[in-house]
């Protein structure tokens, strides 16, 4: 594909033949997904792990959570939470992310590959171990995936093709968002030779919603605020809704893409109050505002459109900080 050299110029790191050739050359490798899995990030760490398998390497993905419900069926025998699978490991891979904060206590075990390897498409990472490859103009870190496994040689399967498929779909807002590329599409077209079948997956990620998590964006959708002359829409969640609901703390996704999509808004906000008591803001912009680096100002980061920051005083008082912030920010035409 022509795009390929136009990849190389965007991309940091490695080229995609060294990240190969160090995946080849290791008899074992660890895959790390992000905390708070998302569909890209455990897509990605599976087919990974599927194809490494099939190049007779030992491999596992390392977890340390639930695997949220809509994405369940991606883990393929793939997934272990026990932190000895492999003693020594030759190789630990961070998938989706380069910060070891969100490997939370799989850290250590990161650490102890004999060497470490980034793959990412978040434009927020910087190298920062032996093998890199960073490629923000990829729509999905499983965009990469799909060269990288081409790259092995091991070939595809359906298995394969629904992880992949699984994390571009979601990290791609089913094909809506402004990172969805031809490129894209013709992975996706390309991956029905192995077998996707996209209306079954639609099925298992997008219309198995249990009844609470319903019931909790009713609730959060209730509180929806918009300001900044409709530009920005703001909606929160207490601890006690998401007791009230029955709903798990992960139900609360894609949420505020829905507060987007009110016609007018620009930037959509989700103001969620952890157990622990400290604040998770989620961002959402639609065409113009860019929430990666108004959260890398907050100590946070992400894309340009999707992005998001932790932060440690009250909920009314983030929430009224950060609706200052952004009436400001638009006031000034971003
Ligand atoms: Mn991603």
């Amino acid at each position: 594909m022509a795009m390929n050299s136009d990849r190389a110029i965007q991309a940091r790191g490695n080229t995609l033949g060294e990240i190969a050739a160090a995946m080849q050359a290791a008899g074992s490798v660890l895959l790390f997904p992000h905390s708070s899995m998302d569909g890209d990030t455990l897509g990605s760490s599976v087919a990974l792990c599927l194809a490494l398998r099939k190049a007779g390497k030992e491999a596992f993905v390392v977890i340390d959570e639930e695997i949220p419900d809509m994405i369940n069926f991606v883990d393929y025998g793939c997934c272990t939470r026990s932190l000895e699978m492999i003693a020594e490991p030759e190789l630990c891979v961070c998938v989706d992310c380069g910060e070891l904060h969100r490997l939370n206590d799989r850290g250590a075990l990161f650490k102890s590959g004999k060497s470490r390897m980034c793959i990412d498409h978040h434009v927020s990472t910087m190298p920062a171990f032996e093998w890199n490859y960073i490629d923000p103009a990829a729509s999905a870190t499983a965009e990469i995936v799909y060269d990288i496994v081409t790259l092995l040689g091991t070939g595809f399967d359906r298995q394969i093709s629904e992880a992949i498929y699984a994390g571009i779909v979601t990290d791609t807002g089913k094909f809506q968002y402004s990172n969805t590329t031809q490129k894209t599409h013709i992975i996706t077209a390309s991956l029905y030779e192995y077998g996707l079948v996209p209306s079954e997956l639609s099925i298992k990620i997008y219309q198995s919603v249990s009844r609470e998590k319903m019931m909790l964006e009713a609730s959060i959708i209730s509180t929806m605020e918009l300001v900044a002359g409709g530009k920005v829409a703001v909606a929160s969640m207490t601890q006690k809704m998401l007791k009230d609901s029955g709903a798990k703390p992960d139900d609360t996704d894609g949420v505020v893409e829905r507060l987007r999509n009110v016609r007018g808004v620009e930037v959509a906000v989700l103001v969620r109050e952890r157990r622990d008591g400290r604040i998770k803001v989620s961002l959402r912009s639609k065409q113009s505002v860019d929430v990666a680096a108004f959260s890398a100002a907050r100590g946070g980061g992400g894309h340009v459109r999707a992005a998001g920051y932790t932060a440690d005083s009250s909920l009314e008082e983030v929430k009224a900080g950060l609706i200052a912030d952004l009436e400001a920010l638009i006031a000034a035409g971003y």
